[in-house]
């Protein structure tokens, strides 16, 4: 197994559109296993293929507090959302220790296909409706902070650009 490198916000890269995986294979099932060990050992709850450079629709997701309740999702989508919205403080891998608050549907139900390639359907709330739908964002080449209003946002990448070049 390999730990695979997370992108950082700016980096254009996390704009790409992810592809629809055609075949859940053997390859997907290493990129699976080799995403799941890069998310526990980040560590963090949740990590979309966007975030590792690989431009097909896969997530994992571990929202347990043991840390051994992984849940795949290949090519994800949103069935149903509800009316109702809720906010939530979120974070994320690719915009290391930026924390703040994001409003969605408090729950959605989610189809996708599972490691042997079957479909299923979840219905999820609370922190699981928050993380499939900040994952599925991700596929689609949208970070949580582009919700936030245009002045954070550049202070946010003024921010990680700094950082990244004093090396902290
Ligand atoms: O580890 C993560 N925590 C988190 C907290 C609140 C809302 C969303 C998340 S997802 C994040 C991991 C990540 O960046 N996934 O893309
Ligand atoms: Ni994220």
């Amino acid at each position: 197994m390999a730990k695979l490198d997370i992108l950082t916000y700016p980096d254009p890269r996390l704009h790409t559109v992810a592809k629809p995986v055609a075949a859940v294979d053997d390859r997907i099932r290493q990129l699976v296993k080799d995403m799941a060990e890069t998310m526990y050992e980040a560590p963090g709850i949740g990590l979309a293929a966007t975030q590792v450079n690989v431009h097909e629709q896969v997530v994992v997701i571990d929202i347990s507090e043991t840390r051994d309740q992984l849940q795949v999702f290949i090519n994800p989508e949103i069935v149903w959302a509800s009316d109702k919205r809720k906010v939530w403080e979120e974070g994320c891998l690719s915009v290391p220790e930026i924390y703040d608050r994001v409003e969605r549907p408090d729950r959605v139900r989610v189809r996708a296909l599972n490691e042997k390639g079957e479909t299923f359907e979840l219905d999820a709330d609370d922190l699981l409706a928050v993380c499939i739908q900040h994952e599925i964002d991700h596929l689609r080449g949208k970070v949580f902070v582009e919700y936030l209003s245009p002045l954070k946002l550049n202070r946010i990448k003024s921010k990680l650009q700094k950082r990244e070049r004093t090396r902290m």
